[in-house]
């Protein structure tokens, strides 16, 4: 029987033809039993109605959610411990389901569901655009990207945004997922950046089940070592008035030193192969006369050069910044960054806290 004589027969709607034998209903996920998770809501939301609660989304975002497709919205709470509070959502597409799931991850410090596309991280609904059931979780916090003062009192919680909410979404999402469709998916993904990549390593250190395969994107793993690194960066920068250049230099440091060190690796292609082996020397940046933005003045190329040093007696906590790297790209909150006195520990100090912090390495996906 075709769909159309189905519908006319029996009155069904296409949706509920799409799904398979033993699936169940959107609203009837509200009473699935999980593990270590409550379902708060689920429901269908109809095609282009999505709207996050809080602030007004951005215009690229708002269009986004206006051109999603109708889906099964399922929001729930994981409690692994007695200190874990962590929110999920889980989009499954009501029609055209590819089979697939994909885990979306947090740029920084997370603190929200992350809905659509981020600097950091692809979203739920691209990821449901796409035709994968998708879950993303706050990982156990609520707040802005940049503010880890959640952990302050709080290991669990810590452990929750390191690894453990991470987990737990995947395996509540594949729970909601073989109910929903009556089947499992056929492959399991992970797409993220920065910290989402990051998320994405220790999804395959710690829990190598939970996903086929893993898109890591810029992963900020090694985090103490890294903590260690934007200081490093940030005293350069800061040395005395002049030390900082601006991202209009970035084009010019960035030409330099593909001159210098792309065609090493056998093909001149604007990558170099070997960013380690790459001996660039930045003095062929200083400025002759006037200063442009295609040289530096001599503060700004000292400054360079200690950031593409490896930090001393330290190799084995940071390489220093990969030549053909884009040098201290303007991040939020660090262009002109002056480190105040209170980081302004002794550089010895800084790597014996660092390399005394093994647990916290591990914590944090190293
Ligand atoms: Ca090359």
């Amino acid at each position: 029987m075709n769909k159309a004589r189905a519908i006319r027969r029996f009155g069904l709607c296409p949706v509920l033809l799409s799904l398979p034998l033993g699936a169940a209903t959107c609203d009837s996920l509200a009473s699935l039993k999980l593990v270590d998770a409550n379902i708060t809501a689920a429901q269908v939301l109809p095609a282009g109605s999505f709207l996050p609660t809080g602030p007004a989304p951005r215009p690229a975002a708002l269009a986004v959610y206006k051109a999603l497709p109708a889906f099964c919205r399922v929001q729930g709470v994981s409690k692994p411990s007695n200190d874990s509070h962590i929110e999920f959502e889980v989009w499954l597409p009501v029609a055209g389901w590819n089979g697939k799931y994909m885990g979306i991850g947090n740029g920084g410090s997370a603190g929200s569901i992350t809905y659509t596309y981020t600097p950091n991280s692809h979203g739920l609904a691209d990821a449901l655009m796409e035709g994968f059931a998708a879950s993303s979780t706050d990982t156990g916090h609520k707040g802005p990207g940049d503010d880890y003062s959640f952990g302050k009192g709080h290991p669990e919680k810590s452990i929750d945004y390191f690894y453990r909410a991470i987990h737990e979404t995947a395996v509540e999402a594949k729970a909601i997922i073989r109910a929903f469709y009556g089947a499992g998916a056929k492959y399991s993904y992970f797409d993220s950046c920065s910290n989402g990549g990051r998320e994405a390593l220790m999804e395959v250190q710690r829990y190598p089940a939970d996903y086929d395969g893993v898109l890591a994107g810029a992963p900020s793993n090694f985090r103490t070592r890294l903590q260690l690194e934007m200081v490093w960066v940030s005293e350069a920068l800061s040395a005395e008035p002049g030390s900082h250049f601006p991202s209009t230099k970035l084009p010019a440091i960035e030409a330099a030193a593909l001159a210098a060190c792309d065609a090493r690796d056998g093909l001149k292609d604007g990558v170099i192969g070997d960013p380690v082996g790459c001996r660039f020397d930045p003095l062929v940046l200083l400025c002759k006369g006037p200063e442009t933005d295609a040289c530096l003045t001599q503060p700004q190329l000292t400054a360079l050069q200690k950031i593409y040093a490896a930090i001393p007696q330290a190799n084995r906590f940071s390489p220093g910044t990969s030549r053909g790297a884009k040098p201290a790209r303007p991040m939020p909150g660090l262009a002109g960054l002056r480190v105040p006195a209170l980081v302004r520990v002794p550089l010895s100090s800084a790597l014996r806290v660092s390399s005394q912090a093994s647990s916290s390495r591990t914590l944090a996906g190293e």
